[in-house]
């Protein structure tokens, strides 16, 4: 239920031209949670999007470009679509974490438990 998401080619610096996905999956009833421990793209023109959900269709729930450390964010859904997009000059990278969390489909709320 843990993972971790490194730039293309970390601990180098990514390539340019980089439209590269992860889905992210786990067990229907719980949500994902993710932040980012190391953010250090080209602002603007550098990004990571991420939906709620398996495609681009789903709901948007955070896109982060920069160097804005402990960025987080959490899902409704037990899938996330992450996209990272670099543009054609000047890149850097990023290391970002995820894990499962057990959700309560009768509130609106997150249990702080991580489940493994
Ligand atoms: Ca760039």
């Amino acid at each position: 239920m843990n993972g971790t998401i490194y730039s293309p080619g970390y601990p180098d610096e990514y390539p340019n031209f980089q439209d590269c996905f992860w889905l992210v999956r786990v067990p229907p009833g719980n949500g994902i949670y993710i932040n980012f421990t190391v953010l250090q793209t080209e602002p603007i023109y550098d990004f990571i999007t991420v939906w709620d959900g398996p495609d681009q269709n789903s709901p948007q729930i955070g896109q982060f470009s920069g160097n804005t450390a402990l960025e987080s964010v959490y899902s409704t859904s037990n899938q996330i679509l992450i996209k990272f997009h670099s543009d054609f000059t000047t890149s850097g990278f990023f290391v970002l974490s995820y894990h499962g969390w057990y959700y309560l489909s009768v509130s609106t709320a997150f249990v702080p438990f991580k489940l493994s």
